[in-house]
């Protein structure tokens, strides 16, 4: 059974939020951060913690439609923190035993392998990312809640507690859409829908794909491929990836506006909603297209039971219903792995994202042009980068062979979202025409900053980081 008192929160639970800060630091004096870092551990909250807050929520939420009050959310900050390769180097610990080399080399030396444009080549190679991700980064402390107000007065105790042993290389603020839209990424899209379910946390998990062992997420259990060449301090925690993720909300519509598919009986409006869909792979509710293919279906879309339960089992070797190199069908294959005796779960990733920037203004929906920052700090848990995160990007979404199917001749092409690379085209658009290929002229989605972290147990941060 797992420890949930002894895991980060954000890892199996998720903090809740409505916003979140990620504040990237450095450690100025390892001494001084450690003897203050002995004030700071107990603000960090556990897997068991963040499921009390939970449920508070949700009693709240009942109370609320009870009595027919205006819903309202109660003020509620949660506390997390992780550390970079050099950031344990500062502290004098040993991370040589977490054995991934993504993470010991840190993510800017592996921006070019992710596809990250830039200049120079091999080590030299300089992303072209704004000037703080391309300092040195020790930690990141996550500070998610209910408000700005009660994210940012917790932020000035931290602050006050770590006082000049830190250094604040930057912060960025996520915030959830507004209104009906706060599940929403900007492109319009229901976030949050897919995430492996935990063999031994999960109760009742959802129909869908099988649940995983947690050492597929969680560093040490079972599960975990380099468990027996684990340190015990590296025991229950996990690797955090962040990115930080601009989106060009207005040229990606403009694009799927002006490449609106032609089909007998649709709209011109339908056809661009079904080309939005066939990149993605579900419809902007949420609904999966392997399940509906040719039209949106809300309720299927919002419905927990039923909209995460397909495999492309009926279609493993083609892609009528939904293109291989659509985006969830590129980062989680499915059937197209499992079916040929492949397993999937040392691939999973638990995605813990929010997104950042304005609406998209009026001024830039007529100009068709992006003015204001906004997209997605991406964030996800996994127990090794370079079989996960890394492997998802460069292996896959970047790759236009994968997955590597058996039947067809049809070259997949590159993910639709995210796939980074010259030939950013993919087959399998017009569910008629399959071998057809759409060339994507443009990248919707820039990456702009990154790093590699490790999320210790909270054991681990009182008895290892903290002196
Ligand atoms: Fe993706 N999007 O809006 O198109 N993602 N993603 N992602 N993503 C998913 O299933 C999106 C990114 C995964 O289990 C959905 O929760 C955007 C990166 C994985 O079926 C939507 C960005 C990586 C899944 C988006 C972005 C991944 C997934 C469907 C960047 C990893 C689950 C909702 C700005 C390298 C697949 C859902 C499954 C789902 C979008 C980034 C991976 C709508 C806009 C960088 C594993």
């Amino acid at each position: 059974r797992l420890d949930s008192t002894n895991i980060q929160g954000d890892i199996l639970s998720g903090l809740p939020k409505k916003t979140e800060i990620f504040y990237f630091f450095r450690i100025t004096n390892d001494e001084d951060f450690r003897r203050r870092f002995r004030n700071f551990a107990p603000l960090v909250k556990s897997v068991d913690q963040v499921a009390k807050d939970r449920d508070e929520i949700q009693e709240h939420k009942r109370k609320d439609e009870r009595l027919g009050t205006k819903p309202h959310l109660i003020p509620l900050v949660g506390v997390n923190i992780a550390f970079s390769h050099l950031g344990f180097k500062e502290l004098k610990i040993d991370d040589t035993k977490l054995i991934d080399t993504a993470f010991l080399r840190g993510q800017r030396l592996d921006a070019a392998n992710l596809g990250d444009k830039g200049t120079g080549s091999g080590d030299n190679f300089v992303p072209d990312w704004e000037p703080a991700f391309k300092e040195e980064i020790h930690g990141v402390i996550l500070v998610a809640g209910d408000s700005h107000t009660s994210v940012n007065k917790q932020l000035w105790q931290i602050e006050e507690i770590f006082g000049d042993s830190i250094y604040k290389v930057t912060a960025v603020r996520g915030d959830a859409r507004p209104g009906d839209l706060s599940a929403h990424e900007h492109f319009g899209y229901l976030d949050g829908v897919s995430n492996p379910a935990i063999i031994g946390f999960d109760k009742n998990p959802l129909p869908g794909p099988a649940p995983i062992n947690p050492g597929n997420i969680i560093v040490g259990q079972e599960g975990d491929a380099s468990k027996a060449d684990r340190a015990p301090w590296m025991f229950d925690g996990s690797f955090l990836v962040f990115r930080y993720l601009f989106q060009k909300v207005p040229e990606f519509d403009d694009f799927v506006d002006k490449n609106a598919l032609k089909v007998p009986g649709l709209t011109h409006k339908e056809g661009a909603d079904l080309l939005g869909a066939r990149l993605v792979g579900r419809w902007k509710s949420g609904a999966p297209i392997d399940l509906t293919p040719f039209q949106d279906d809300a309720e299927l879309g919002g419905d927990p039971k039923r909209n995460n339960n397909f495999s492309f089992a009926a279609e493993r070797d083609f892609q009528k219903l939904c293109p291989f190199a659509s985006h969830i069908r590129k980062t989680f294959p499915r059937a197209d792995f499992e079916e040929a005796g492949i397993p999937t779960e040392s691939h999973r990733i638990m995605r813990r994202g929010i997104q950042f920037g304005p609406e998209v203004t009026r001024q830039e929906k007529k100009e068709k042009k992006t003015m204001h920052g906004r997209g997605l700090l991406f964030a996800c848990y996994q127990s090794s980068i370079t079989n996960s995160f890394q492997l998802l990007q460069q292996g896959w979404a970047n790759n236009a062979a994968f997955p590597f199917t058996e039947k067809t001749p049809q070259v997949p092409g590159l993910d639709a979202i995210i796939g980074q690379g010259p030939g950013r085209q993919l087959s399998g658009i017009d569910p008629n025409n399959p071998a057809t290929e759409l060339v994507l002229t443009q990248d919707w989605v820039i990456p702009r900053g990154g790093e590699y972290f490790f999320s210790p147990s909270i054991k681990s941060l009182k008895d290892t980081i903290a002196l």
